[in-house]
């Protein structure tokens, strides 16, 4: 996240991150992705954090991923979904959606609702562009050099690639911007379909970046918060005329829904 804050325990409930290692190994799970817990056995993340062959688990409740909390729920995926219309082009990731069923670790459930754990509500109600809405996640920041061990940077591992990250679990606020003005020729030239939207603001600064893939863009009203994106794309990270792209929750509703019931 750039331009974030430290977000306090608790604040992001549904925030999930998403780890993998090799098949077969027995080293340590890495993060690489943001989710989010929308039932007790189901977590909503973006289709682009799914590698075939790769051992993946969720950890929930916590904001330290170094560290081992003691409101930490650790949970196996029994399985991932793609969706069937993901499809990766040049300048855009289309339907980058996917949902994971977590294995029944408490019969009957899975993460198991605490003050730091909970799910989000999908969407049925709209937010009109220009809500104010908040973006988590232990993805990169803006300060990657220069970190110490008094700074919440830390190296964290995404994909095969040594990257800088944190530990800390940042959130920010950004602002739902248009589908007309993204897709302006200066902005991103009409790449954008309405699988995805924007978020963020045209002078940059506040953005999320790698390693918050997956994860919740969240509007809240009358006390009930909405999962309305998931953290999809962007050109860079906290660019001017280059705001955050997320996956447009509403526009799944029905894929999701079909899904859990089945
Ligand atoms: C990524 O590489 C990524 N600024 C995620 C979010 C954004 C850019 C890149 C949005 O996963």
């Amino acid at each position: 996240i750039f331009g974030g804050k430290k977000s306090l325990p608790g604040a992001h409930p549904w925030q999930v991150s998403l780890q993998t290692r090799p098949k077969g190994s027995s080293g340590p799970f890495s993060h690489i992705c943001g989710g989010i817990l929308i039932e007790s056995c189901w977590v909503l993340t973006a289709a682009h954090c799914i590698k075939n062959g790769a051992e993946m688990q969720v950890v929930l409740g916590g904001v330290d991923i170094e560290k081992d909390e003691v409101y930490d729920q650790v949970i196996p995926v029994e399985k991932a979904i793609v969706h069937e219309e993901y499809k990766e082009s040049p300048f855009a990731l289309h339907n980058d959606v996917a949902m994971l069923q977590l294995k029944v670790t408490d019969k009957p459930y899975c993460a198991k609702e605490t003050r730091f754990v909970k799910t989000v509500c999908l969407p049925n109600v709209l937010f009109t562009n220009g809500t104010e809405c908040v973006i988590s996640g232990w993805g990169v920041t803006e300060t990657p050099h220069g970190y110490s061990s008094s700074s919440p940077l830390a190296r964290i591992y995404i994909g095969k690639q040594e990257k800088y990250g944190t530990n800390q679990l940042l959130d920010a606020r950004v602002l739902l911007i248009s589908q007309e003005k993204c897709n302006a020729p200066h902005v991103y030239g009409g790449s954008l379909d309405d699988s995805m939207f924007c978020a963020g603001n045209m002078r940059g600064g506040v953005d999320s970046c790698q390693g918050d893939s997956g994860g919740p863009l969240v509007c809240e009203r009358n006390g009930t918060h909405y999962v309305v994106g998931v953290v999809s794309w962007g050109d860079g990270c906290g660019k001017k005329y280059k705001p955050g792209v997320y996956a447009n929750v509403r526009r799944f509703i029905d894929w999701i829904a079909s899904h859990l019931i089945s």
